[in-house]
């Protein structure tokens, strides 16, 4: 099978993070293919840099149509065009925040978030009452740390972060914390020996959620919400 991970912004070394992450857990006879847009925002940080990606989100997963993937992951924690993005695949596409809320409500009774910037703990507080996750989810924490920060070498993220999980599970009696960026997705190893709870990445279940669904013959559902839109012409 060929999963095709998509992340939304433009950071090309992030997304070869991502595929790295994902390639090491891979199953035998999974292909992972990683992309993103090259004229999407460096960063996603609130809703219009949501918005500005989602052309360039779609346009990747009409490619991965075309060359034949059957699964997609959408790599960034505020599931940036989820919705459309089924609407155009046929394959399963799973968002990394609606993957990791399943998958830290089957491993703990409650679970928080610790995300970037203060401005994503709203639109990640939405999606938890979108997934129906809004009795699990104790509490989103921002690590105030721009998306970007993750990228630089020889910072301090790994450690802030894992500050900021010590507090929520201090503070909020979480028995689970999920890492709210996709840009995390290298550090879950040493942030839950450094935890000792169980700490959950995106990346890493949406892609073993997709294999799961694919080998269990699941595709999107054609017959309502993610109908293939309606060709349309632009206005003259
Ligand atoms: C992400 N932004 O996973 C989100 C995280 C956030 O560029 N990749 C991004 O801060 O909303």
């Amino acid at each position: 099978m060929k999963i095709k991970i998509v992340n939304p912004n433009s950071t090309a070394s992030m997304t070869d993070k991502i595929r790295r992450c994902a390639e090491a857990l891979a199953a035998p006879g999974t292909e992972i293919v990683a992309t993103n847009p090259k004229d999407s925002p460096a960063s996603i940080e609130g809703h219009t840099d949501g918005a500005l990606a989602v052309p360039g989100l779609l346009a990747e997963i009409r490619k991965g149509e075309a060359d034949g993937c059957d699964g997609y992951v959408v790599a960034c924690f505020d599931d940036t065009g989820l919705d459309a993005c089924r609407e155009v695949a046929n394959g399963p596409v799973l968002g990394i925040c609606e993957a990791a809320m399943h998958a830290a409500s089957m491993v703990s009774s409650s679970f928080s978030v610790v995300t970037t910037l203060s401005r994503s703990v709203p639109i990640i507080e939405d999606l938890a009452v979108k997934y129906g996750m809004e009795r699990r989810c104790r509490k989103v924490r921002a690590s105030d740390l721009p998306v970007l920060a993750l990228e630089e070498k020889g910072g301090r993220a790994r450690e802030v972060i894992r500050d900021e999980i010590l507090r929520a599970v201090r503070e909020d009696r979480c028995e689970a914390v999920i890492l709210g960026c996709a840009g995390m997705t290298d550090l879950t190893a040493w942030l839950s020996a450094e935890t000792k709870i169980p700490v959950i990445d995106g990346v890493a279940i949406a892609v073993k959620m997709v294999e799961a669904l694919l080998g269990a013959g699941l595709k999107t559902s054609k017959v309502g919400a993610y109908a293939t839109p309606r060709a349309k012409e632009k206005a003259p």
